[in-house]
């Protein structure tokens, strides 16, 4: 079945590089089809308002609720659909991670709900949540202006699960974070020339001993994954092998 992509934003041009990138090709092939929406289309004041002051007081502007309010009527509808996943990227949103991408690539309804300013009314996002299943989900720790990259990259590590969409299925299985990797960093990569500005191949990439090979690439694993990213390690058995 079609997936369909829905983007909600005031700048729904950052949203035409989805024609241009990978994602052409899978829209192309009916897998996916993308639709960006300008929330401004949901205003009816000459300003076409979409922000207010903070109740409470506070720096910064909050996102109107209305405009979202008639948008949701119209591009999802009114009743409720837990099929439909409504995702609000938010560097206060729960971590995004692979296991969320790979959930989330099953899904045939998917409506991204891009904030500016300082952030939208919590009631959009309860409303949605009394409706639809809700995501609320960060990138990492940093502060981006808006939720359109933050989309844009929830996007691609979606759509390229999607069965049928990647060229070569078992590229899929040996990359950082997936399960062939038991949740390792990948091991570094080499092509030839085997000699290049006077920087080689490690000799056990050439050798052909696919055991000295295996157990190469998977000490890198380890040494990159420790080196790196030690939160990844700390599990009740250590590293896991
Ligand atoms: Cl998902 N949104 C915004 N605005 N900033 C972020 C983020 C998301 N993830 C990290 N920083």
């Amino acid at each position: 079945m079609t997936m369909r992509l829905d983007y909600l934003s005031i700048f729904p041009a950052y949203f035409d590089v989805l024609d241009i990138s990978l994602l052409g090709k899978a829209a192309v092939n009916g897998l996916v089809e993308v639709h960006a929406h300008d929330l401004r289309d949901w205003t009816h004041d000459r300003h076409r308002t979409v922000d207010d002051t903070p109740c409470g007081g506070g720096a910064g502007m909050v996102m109107k609720p209305d405009p979202w309010g008639e948008a949701f009527d119209e591009i999802i509808g009114t009743e409720p659909d837990s099929s439909v996943h409504v995702i609000f990227p938010s560097p206060s949103g729960a971590p995004f991670t692979q296991s969320a991408a790979q959930e989330l690539s099953s899904a045939v309804r998917i409506v991204f709900c891009c904030g500016r300013y300082e952030g939208i009314d919590h009631r959009v996002i309860d409303y949605a949540r009394s409706m639809w299943t809700v995501h609320e989900v960060s990138l990492g720790d940093y502060v981006l202006n808006g939720g359109e990259v933050a989309a844009l990259a929830i996007t691609e590590a979606v759509v390229r699960l999607v069965p049928g969409f990647m060229g070569n299925p078992e590229s899929l299985a040996e990359e950082s974070f997936s399960a062939g990797q038991d949740g390792l960093l990948e091991y570094p990569l080499f092509t030839r020339p085997v000699s290049w500005r006077g920087l080689d191949v490690p000799e056990v990439l050439m050798s052909g001993h696919h055991g000295r090979i295996a157990k190469w690439r998977r000490d890198e694993s380890v040494r990159l994954t420790c080196e790196r990213r030690p939160d990844l390690t700390d599990s009740d058995f250590g590293v896991p092998h």
